[in-house]
C-alpha cells in the first residue's frame, strides 16, 4: 500500500502525490458511496494498478483538521499576503483573516509583499505583526527580498494563501516555482475574481510543501455569544490578561485593564486593539 496526498480532483479522478510521483487515482467503491467526502489535502492509502501509472484510493487517513471554505484538509498554516502598497493594505481585513484563522486553530504567517515600493512602510508593518508575535516576512518579487525566508516557511507544510487580489500571491508562487506559470496582473486578477466561484481547490507542489492559491477567509465568522472568545484570537493580549483587575475583563474601558495599559505604553498596537473593538462589536448581540 502506497501513501500519498490528494492534490487535485476532477470529476471522479484524483491526482495523488506519492513517493513514486503523481498518480491518477479513482476511489474505491465504498469511499465513493460514503458520506465523508475526500478532500484536497487528505493523506490516503492507494493500491497501484497493474501498469503502475494509476491507482485506487483505498483509505483516507485521519485528518488533523478540515476547512470548509476552501475545502482543504490537514492545513498547517495560513499565509496572509498583503502588499505594502498597490493596493494599500486594509489592516482591518488583515486582522479579520488572522482572527478567523486563530479561531479555527490554524497557525498564521504574515507576508508583506511589494516591499520594494516602500521599505519604510514595510518595516512599520512588520513591527506591528512581528511583536504579536507572528512570523512576519517582507518580500518582493522584484528584488527577491525575503524569498528564501518564504521558501523555508512553506517547506514541508500545507499552506493556504489568503489576501486581497493584487497583493502578489500568484507572483510569489511563481517566484518560488517558475514551473507553475500562474497568471498574474491586473487583467487576469479581474478574470480570476469572476472565476473564483467555480475554481477548484488545488494544492500546488513545491520542493517539500504545498500551497493552495484559493480564495476564502474574507469573512469573520463568530457565533453570537462568543464575544469572550474573541480576545483569545489576539495572542498579544495573552501576557497581560491575567493582570486585569476584573475577571472576565473584555479590555474595552474597564478600570485596571492591563491590556489597555499595555496599549497606552505602545506595547499593543493601536490598530490591533481598534480592530479588536470593531470585531467585538460585531459579535456582541444587541438587545
Ligand atoms: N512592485 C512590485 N509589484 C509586484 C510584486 N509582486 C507582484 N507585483 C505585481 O502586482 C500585480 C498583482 O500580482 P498578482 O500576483 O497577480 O496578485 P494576486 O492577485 O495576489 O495573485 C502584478 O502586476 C504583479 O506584477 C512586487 O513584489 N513588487
Ligand atoms: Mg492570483
Ligand atoms: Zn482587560
Amino acid at each position: 500500500m502506497l501513501e500519498g496526498i490528494i492534490v487535485k480532483g476532477i470529476g471522479g479522478t484524483y491526482e495523488v502525490e506519492t513517493e513514486q510521483g503523481r498518480l491518477k487515482c479513482t476511489l474505491r467503491g465504498k469511499l465513493r458511496l460514503s458520506v465523508e467526502r475526500v478532500l484536497i489535502g487528505d493523506r490516503v492509502e492507494i493500491s497501484l494498478d497493474e501498469g503502475g501509472s494509476g491507482g485506487v484510493v483505498e483509505r483516507i487517513l485521519p485528518r488533523r483538521n478540515e476547512l470548509i471554505r476552501p475545502a482543504i484538509a490537514n492545513i498547517d498554516q495560513v499565509l496572509v499576503v498583503f502588499a505594502v502598497q498597490q493596493p494599500a493594505p486594509n489592516l482591518a481585513l488583515l486582522d479579520r483573516i488572522l482572527v478567523q484563522a486563530e479561531l479555527m486553530g490554524l497557525a498564521n504567517v504574515v507576508v508583506f509583499n511589494k516591499a520594494d515600493l516602500d521599505l519604510g512602510r514595510a518595516e512599520e508593518l512588520r513591527a506591528i505583526y512581528a511583536s504579536i508575535p507572528y512570523p512576519t516576512i517582507l518580500t518582493s518579487t522584484v528584488t527577491s527580498q525575503g524569498m528564501e525566508e518564504l521558501r523555508r516557511v512553506v517547506q514541508g507544510k500545507i499552506s493556504v494563501l489568503a489576501g486581497p487580489s493584487g497583493a502578489g500571491k500568484s507572483s510569489l508562487l511563481n517566484a518560488l516555482n517558475p514551473d507553475l506559470d500562474l497568471e498574474t496582473g491586473q487583467v487576469s486578477a479581474k478574470i480570476q475574481r469572476g472565476r473564483h466561484t467555480t475554481r477548484r481547490v488545488e494544492l500546488l507542489a513545491f520542493d517539500q510543501g504545498y500551497v493552495a492559491d484559493t480564495p476564502g477567509f474574507s469573512q469573520l465568522y463568530l457565533e453570537p455569544g462568543q464575544e469572550d472568545r474573541l480576545q483569545f484570537a489576539f495572542p498579544e493580549f495573552d501576557r497581560y490578561r491575567d493582570a486585569c483587575r476584573f475577571r472576565g475583563c473584555l479590555h474595552r474601558r474597564e478600570p485596571g485593564c492591563a491590556v489597555l495599559e499595555a496599549l497606552e505604553r505602545g506595547e499593543v498596537a493601536a490598530s490591533r486593539h481598534q480592530h479588536y473593538l470593531l470585531f467585538l462589536e460585531e459579535v456582541t448581540p444587541r438587545y
